[in-house]
């Protein structure tokens, strides 16, 4: 083979996220969608808001994050300290949250500037705080005996806060819900259960919810065990939308979300905005709607004992910088098993709700920054009409003074201080920037807002984006050439050369059919306005084919138990087991603590093509093809999908996957495309005898 192992794994040069692509739902439901409310309708509310107030509530509230000693728990205190289900429903009759005042918690929402609330109708632990038809296990069967649900609902229609609502896919209590908690397999045997008898009574919680409370968001979670699938995740979705068609849902409803990183990987999955956590991306992404949800310390539930509070300061730069990347912030409040807030969560939504009141202006229905980093602060976005006013929140006032806006191509209105009155800045353009005078004395330390406003939408002379799945291709290549900044046009090259006013004008996606070497520049009126980008892409030739003797369907996996943190040599030996499956996934079995699987075999590769392998595990994994390493997912972690290119030829390659697990949570599973495809499980296995 005349190129070296690297040549062939080139990373992945933009995730399969982005674009519209990310929220899009299948055919069938987006012919729904047009049949009923418009997407942007639906979500004008929800963009407009851009900060909400997540609320995690429930029986976790009583141990209040101790249990036998240890005093680090939240609302997984049933999971991560092994409570049998009959010790945990002892917290049921002593539920009493008798200063539990939804007034309040709607009014400390609305005064700190938040346009909503979610409130957990059931969280992993299957206790609903609502009254449901379905079970004795919620809020009405303790001594409360109140729907709280359904006072908050009401409350927040009086209080100018929109209702919604989070429900947990993942059942720790159902027992009809798989798979068991591996700890509590044996004392509480799944025998008799019917995830299908579950899914209905999923559905029919998720129906009480809906046409009880009028959430406008339902807010999916623990869609990530191997019983759910796309399928299920479209049918409920569909369910939502039947019932309400204005309803806002999030991706979690499908299992398509990629880790804590939030967005969706698929153009197939359903929901209506991404979900990062406890996380902010570096950027936004264009056409994409995202929300981050936060805790304000270490725990979503209450734990009395976490003091790891966030500052005011942290809160409200995250919330700047989360609006600035064209997302929602939802922070976490978990009350007390009284009903209030903890002091220092209300302490915190007084002091964010003093800088909104001075400048929520430049939160509430603003968009994402045209600019790339801003070394002093963030910038957010709003039209006017036929003009725009830029908000520029300043965290670090320059040492001379001067807020600098790089490559700023309007025409300039003025420039003032948002907050107070509203004083006008010297503001004047150097070339392509924008400089404004700030005094030296700033109004706000934790982020003073200066506005500026311009002709037309903003114009940046940012360098645009090369966007490709691969680096490495067989077949023709798509390649796109992206600006964030309307009114610009890009100019390109495929030979290395630089773009003038005279190259082509980049008007559609590219097909690339040989090695290139793409260059972009962005032009506006005729000149070049930004520094010319580059980006090589390489037509290579497909590895070719193993010729297999005597291959069997299915791949082998050896099984093998030991403490890791990291993938050992299995080749070493130790196996406990070994025998042919049909698929690299786990089996119930395979869930175990310390455990390590190793499968080989063969794939089918239809056609030679640059083919993308998307592998997700926790713990850690890796996947050879040809002996080769693709993906190197190693390592001790929660679930973590990776993913990697190789080019291949059709007919059999070798595949070679390992995986270990530690402790807790298991998962792995493998998926792979043709460039452009939609990712599928890896199906097409074989394996030779011996
Ligand atoms: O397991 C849950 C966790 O308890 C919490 O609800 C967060 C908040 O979104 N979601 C899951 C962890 O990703």
């Amino acid at each position: 083979m005349s190129l070296d192992a690297r040549r062939w794994f080139a990373p992945l040069v933009v995730a399969l996220v982005g674009g519209a692509s990310a929220c899009s739902s299948p055919p069938s439901v987006q012919a729904q969608e047009a049949a009923t409310e418009p997407r942007d309708a639906r979500l004008d509310w929800w963009r407009e808001a851009r900060f909400g107030l997540f609320i995690h509530w429930g029986l976790y509230a009583v141990p209040a994050g101790e249990w036998q000693g240890e005093t680090g728990y939240g609302e997984w205190i049933r999971e991560s300290a092994h409570i049998p289900v009959g010790e945990y429903e002892q917290f049921q009759p002593r539920f009493d949250p008798l200063r539990f005042d939804a007034e309040q918690w709607v009014a400390l929402a609305h005064e700190a500037g938040m346009g909503y609330l979610v409130i957990t109708s059931k969280h992993h632990d299957g206790f609903g705080l609502f009254d449901s038809a379905q079970t004795d296990w919620d809020v009405m069967n303790t001594p409360f005996h109140r729907d709280v649900l359904a006072e908050l609902s009401a409350a927040c229609a009086r209080g100018g806060v929109r209702f919604c609502a989070y429900h947990s896919i993942m059942d720790w209590h159902h027992p009809d819900y798989l798979p068991r908690r591996a700890w509590e397999a044996a004392e509480r045997s799944a025998d008799g259960a019917d995830f299908e008898r579950f899914v209905k009574y999923l559905h029919a919680q998720v129906s009480e919810v809906i046409t009880k409370y009028s959430p406008g968001v339902l807010w999916f979670d623990g869609e990530w065990e191997n019983t759910w699938t796309h399928e299920r995740g479209v049918e409920l979705y569909k369910l939502c939308r039947s019932l309400d068609p204005a309803l806002i849902v999030n991706n979690r409803v499908d299992v398509h979300r990629g880790g804590m990183g939030g967005f969706s990987d698929s153009s197939e999955a359903v929901g209506d905005f991404g979900t990062p956590e406890q996380e902010i991306p570096a950027t936004g992404l264009s056409g994409t709607d995202w929300e981050t949800c936060m805790t304000m310390n270490g725990n979503w539930g209450y734990n009395s004992h976490d003091t790891n509070w966030k500052s005011v300061e942290t809160l409200v730069r995250n919330l700047i910088d989360v609006v600035s990347k064209g997302g929602n912030y939802l922070l976490n409040v978990g009350p007390k098993a009284d009903g209030t807030f903890p002091d220092e969560a209300v302490a915190r939504l007084h002091g964010i709700g003093a800088w909104m009141k001075e400048n929520g202006e430049a939160i509430h229905g603003t968009s994402a920054s045209p600019f790339e980093q801003l070394p002093w602060g963030r910038c957010t976005v709003k039209r006017n009409g036929a003009n725009s006013t830029l908000y520029l929140h300043v965290f670090e006032r320059p040492a001379d003074g001067r807020l600098v806006l790089p490559g700023l191509g309007n025409e300039l209105l003025s420039a003032g201080w948002l907050a107070g009155p509203r004083l006008l800045l010297p503001v004047k353009r150097e070339g392509t920037d924008v400089v404004i005078q700030l005094p030296a004395a700033m109004p706000d330390p934790i982020a003073s807002v200066v506005t500026l406003g311009i002709q037309g939408e903003p114009i940046v002379y940012r360098a645009p984006e090369i966007v490709a799945e691969s680096d490495i291709f067989v077949r023709p290549l798509s390649v796109k050439i992206e600006t964030k900044s309307p009114g610009l046009e890009i100019r390109y090259t495929l030979d290395g050369q630089e773009p003038d006013a005279r190259s082509p004008r980049y008007e559609r996606p590219l097909a690339l059919e040989s090695s290139s070497v793409v260059n972009a520049r962005a032009f506006h009126e005729g000149k070049p306005v930004s520094a010319t980008v580059a980006h090589a892409f390489e037509r290579v030739e497909p590895l070719p084919p193993r010729k297999p003797n005597g291959v069997e369907p299915g791949v082998r996996v050896r099984r093998y138990s030991g403490e890791w943190a990291s993938l050992p040599d299995f080749s070493a030996g130790g196996t406990t087991s070994t025998e042919v499956v049909p698929e690299i996934a786990l089996r119930p079995a395979d869930r175990g603590e310390n455990t390590g699987l190793s499968f080989d075999g063969h794939v089918l590769a239809p056609r030679d093509d640059v083919y993308v392998f998307a592998l997700s595990s926790d713990d850690g994994s890796q996947l050879a093809i040809d002996g080769l390493i693709v993906v190197d997912n190693d390592g001790l972690h929660g679930t973590v999908e990776k993913r990697g290119t190789v080019a291949l030829a059709m007919g059999a390659h070798d595949i070679a996957v390992v995986w270990f697990n530690r402790t807790g949570g298991a998962e792995l599973s493998l998926r792979w495309a043709p460039l452009g495809g939609e990712l599928a499980p890896v199906r097409e296995l074989t394996h030779s005898e011996w």
